[in-house]
């Protein structure tokens, strides 16, 4: 019996990131459809073509669908494949970050903009610069800075690049060897550059080490997400193929981050990806499974849980089945 409440049974919608907005809590997933593109471990599968938005007043209220805000035909340097995106909200704008490949089959970080929350979104006329890979999530510290997190090993090609530059050809570390890191880079004032080059986020084990390649149930794989809970600064991901949602802690947007625990325990369906959210006085995880549409790994469904933490501010692990 899978826990949660499925937030949209009408499509199939995954890797919902949720924000709340001028009091209402906005998600922004992506937008899985059947295209017939083969199952093979490059996610070609995952061939997904636009993004709508989603609203709720309340955790329980009726969620409203607010249609197609940005497509693939309308990103002047699309190629194929609008991957998991996410929402920051600065000075009446709303900026969407999202990945996608480009024409040459590469997975860069676009920017949208809009003046509403809901959309629709205009796309920028290229890519990030120095941008790649997967995953962007976007974080506002209490001090007023913005802050991209991203990263995929696997599909999401993060094993061809070293120290932000592209090497010849897929190369994962040996097992025994520090394992790939998401990334983080601080955002220009105006939302749409990196400030910086983008940093290794940082994972360590109990004994302060760097977690390994070969530790394949800690160390991350995708789905970077960052909240703060207490003043200290949660780094939550996926490990992918031990399908795991995990998280670390830190004491910047930084980190290093030391490595806590499991959050959600496999769900239906091969990939597991959230969003975690205060809203009122309780904390939600946002997520998704593959159980509407009978284990079909591209075929994913969005859904909420309500999250605990213990009296120290560890995450009580929920189970995804
Ligand atoms: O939805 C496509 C990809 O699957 C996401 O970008 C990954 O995090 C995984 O959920």
């Amino acid at each position: 019996m899978s826990k949660g409440r499925y937030l949209f049974p009408n499509d199939y919608m995954a890797d919902p990131s949720a924000h709340v907005f001028n009091g209402k809590i906005y998600i922004y997933p992506s937008h899985d459809w059947e295209s017939g593109v083969p199952e093979n471990d490059n996610g070609d599968h995952f061939n997904m073509k636009d993004y709508h938005v989603f609203s709720m007043e309340d955790i329980e209220s009726e969620v409203v669908d607010h249609g197609k805000v940005l497509g693939v035909e309308d990103i002047a340097w699309s190629g194929r494949q609008l991957w998991d995106s996410d929402v920051a909200q600065k000075d009446g704008k709303y900026y969407m970050y999202f990945s996608m490949k480009d024409k040459t089959d590469i997975f860069r970080l676009g920017v949208a903009v809009s003046d509403k929350p809901e959309g629709p979104f205009i796309p920028q006329e290229n890519p990030i610069k120095g941008s790649y890979s997967i995953d962007p999530c976007a974080f506002q510290d209490d001090d007023g800075s913005y802050y991209l997190y991203f990263g995929g090993i696997w599909g999401g090609q993060l094993q061809y690049y070293r120290n932000n530059k592209l090497i010849d050809g897929s190369v994962l570390p040996h097992f025994d060897e520090d394992s790939l890191t998401a990334k983080v880079a601080r955002l220009t004032d105006n939302m749409l550059e990196f400030a910086e080059e983008p940093k290794n986020v940082l994972i360590l084990d109990e004994e302060g080490n760097p977690l390994k390649q070969g530790d394949t149930e800690r160390r991350f794989f995708e789905a970077s997400w960052m909240h703060k809970y207490n003043g200290k600064y949660y780094f939550s991901y996926s490990t992918g193929d031990t399908h795991l949602l995990c998280y670390a802690i830190g004491d910047n947007p930084y980190g290093p981050f030391t490595y806590q625990g499991v959050i959600l325990t496999p769900v239906v369906g091969w990939t597991t990806h959230h969003s975690i959210l205060q809203f009122k006085d309780k904390w939600y995880l946002f997520h998704h499974d593959s159980v509407p549409s009978g284990g079909k790994t591209w075929l994913r469904s969005m859904k909420v849980i309500e999250l605990q933490y213990d009296n120290e501010g560890k995450i009580i692990t929920i189970e995804g089945q």
